[in-house]
């Protein structure tokens, strides 16, 4: 590296809206002309990353279901997860750099401190269909230049795929998008092989993102295993009205919907296709009945535990299998993994780094947010125990089918959508069978807008307050006061608010206890 070509280059991209961006849950994310000088130092970061790990790593330009306006950065490391929570410090500081002399003096305190050595290193680099992503792009790969690197431009794709090619690419297999199709599809085949598929197909909101063009490749390549009407496909209308977050947060129909017959399986994908839900319309308005993350977990864990169930022998231990989630979990869905399928159930704060990290203490581990981002990870050794299982075993051979075709780096809306089809398909499920494993709890969340939210801390996986002082007692006592209820609030990693969530046995008393801890919060 040449401290003089360095020093130029960085004073391309200087900060001079002096506007401090911090990384939050999942990356920087801001209003896209804020972005270069952030994203050109995390292109210098993720440099440094690969040249001290020794593998190739990633970059993904997206503001994944923010408005179109907004973009951000999703950083890979070599595993193919998030980037090292250690490293967050380091972008942080990279990012808050005043000049050319302020980035190039973390730079080099980075190779000091972290003991990098000299070289040449790669990165791959992505980014969604958002207008600003070009120069965004252009602004990665000039800091990954910079440091005497290279960048990789992979073009439009969705954040997962990223991941997942970034994983294989360092385990020094098949990586190209190509065989991320082939990986998922002919997971998919194998699983549902013998299994017939139901008469009706699935209708999906693409939420005008970057997964339509890459679901649409995978439907084609499963037809006719997989019969799906891709809608919210177009160039304009980036999660307007649509998608997962919108299903989510405001339970009704997204655009684009309003002649779906009752009782049709839709799923919807968030911006970037990270998050899945599915839904179903419900009465003659636009309401909806909503399968969210929580849910999907669960199903997830029948499929595993049926398949697993049989493999279990005197002889050895039975494979342990645990589902993560956050305190924004329905109450009810927790209630059941715990009490019905008699399951582990282990909480973490909000952010998939999170759960991710907890999930890898079992050998099957399913973790989802609410909001429908999640995946399944399997350990090295039951995958191994499985190959020796071999093709004398069909559940062995099927669980096999389902590692290739679960995207284990990270959670992913096309993979999800193949888990959710497979599972309804094995069991020859339907919705209605779905929904009535439980009936959720009713809930609400609230964003209260606030001068600093970094006032507002907390313990115990988010679920208690611990400044400013006061207010987890006032939380305690409006929550008392609500039959079962329940809330929490905490500051939001991506957003400049404080989210409040309640549920109660009502929707009513859920709406209230949302209302009155919101004003406490103000
Ligand atoms: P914040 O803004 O920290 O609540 C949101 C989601 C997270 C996660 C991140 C990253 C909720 C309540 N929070 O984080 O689950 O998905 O965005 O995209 O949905
Ligand atoms: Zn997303």
């Amino acid at each position: 590296m040449d401290l003089g070509t360095l020093k130029e280059s960085c004073s391309q991209y200087n900060n001079p809206s002096k506007v401090k961006l911090t990384y939050g849950t999942a990356g920087f994310r801001a209003e896209a002309s804020l972005l270069p000088s952030t994203v050109y130092r995390c292109g210098l970061l993720m440099a440094l990353r690969a040249l001290k790990t020794g593998g190739v790593t990633g970059l993904v330009v997206t503001a994944s279901h923010n408005p179109v306006e907004d973009n951000g950065v999703k950083l890979v490391d070599p595993t193919g997860y998030m980037l090292d929570q250690a490293w967050e410090a380091w972008a942080n500081k990279l990012a808050a750099a005043d000049d050319e002399d302020g980035t190039c003096a973390v730079v080099q305190e980075l190779f000091q401190v972290e003991d990098i050595p000299y070289g040449s290193s790669t990165v791959m680099l992505a980014h969604d269909t958002r207008p600003s992503a070009d120069a965004l792009v252009k602004a990665a790969a000039a800091g990954v230049a910079a440091m005497g690197s290279l960048p990789i431009a992979c073009g439009q794709l969705t954040t997962p795929q990223l991941h997942w090619m970034v994983r294989q690419c360092n385990a020094g297999l098949k990586h190209k998008e190509k065989a991320y199709y082939e990986a998922l599809a002919t997971g998919y085949a194998r699983l549902v092989s013998g299994h017939p598929a139901p008469s009706e197909g699935l209708i999906v909101d693409c939420a005008n993102g970057v997964g339509a063009a890459k679901l649409q490749v995978l439907a084609d390549r499963l037809a006719p295993g997989l019969s799906a009407e891709l809608r919210n496909t177009g160039a304009e209308g980036l999660n307007d009205c649509c998608g997962a977050d919108f299903l989510q947060k405001e339970r009704r129909l997204p655009a684009g919907f309003q002649d779906v017959p009752e009782g049709a399986r839709c799923a919807s994908l968030d911006g970037d296709a990270d998050r899945l839900v599915y839904f179903q319309r419900r009465g003659a308005a636009d309401e909806v009945h909503l399968f969210d993350g929580d849910r999907i977990a669960v199903l997830a864990a029948l499929l595993v535990m049926d398949l697993l169930r049989s493999l279990i022998t005197a002889e050895q231990p039975p494979p342990t299998v645990g589902i993560v989630q956050t305190a924004y979990a329905n109450g009810a869905s927790t209630a059941y993994i715990e009490e019905k399928l008699k399951c582990e159930v282990r909480v973490t704060p909000t952010g998939v780094k999170h759960l991710h990290a907890a999930a890898e203490e079992f050998d099957v581990g399913i973790y989802f947010e609410a909001n429908g981002h999640g995946t399944v990870l399997f350990s090295a050794a039951l995958v191994q125990r499985l190959h020796e299982l071999g093709d004398d075993s069909g559940p062995a051979k099927a669980l096999l089918a389902l590692v290739d075709m679960v995207n284990q780096a990270v959670g992913d809306a096309l993979s999800g959508v193949l888990l959710v089809e497979a599972a309804l398909r094995r069991k020859k499920w339907g919705l209605p069978e779905w929904a009535a494993l439980y009936t959720d709890l009713p809930s609400r969340q609230l964003k209260v807008k606030v001068a600093d939210r970094s006032v507002v801390t907390t313990s115990h996986a988010e679920t208690r307050v611990e400044s400013p002082s006061g207010l987890q007692q006032l939380i305690d006592s409006a929550v008392a006061a609500a039959p079962s209820g329940r809330a929490f609030v905490r500051p939001s990693g991506t957003e400049d608010v404080v989210r409040v969530y309640a549920e109660a046995a009502t929707q009513s008393a859920a709406d209230d206890l949302a209302r009155l801890v919101a004003r406490h919060v103000h």
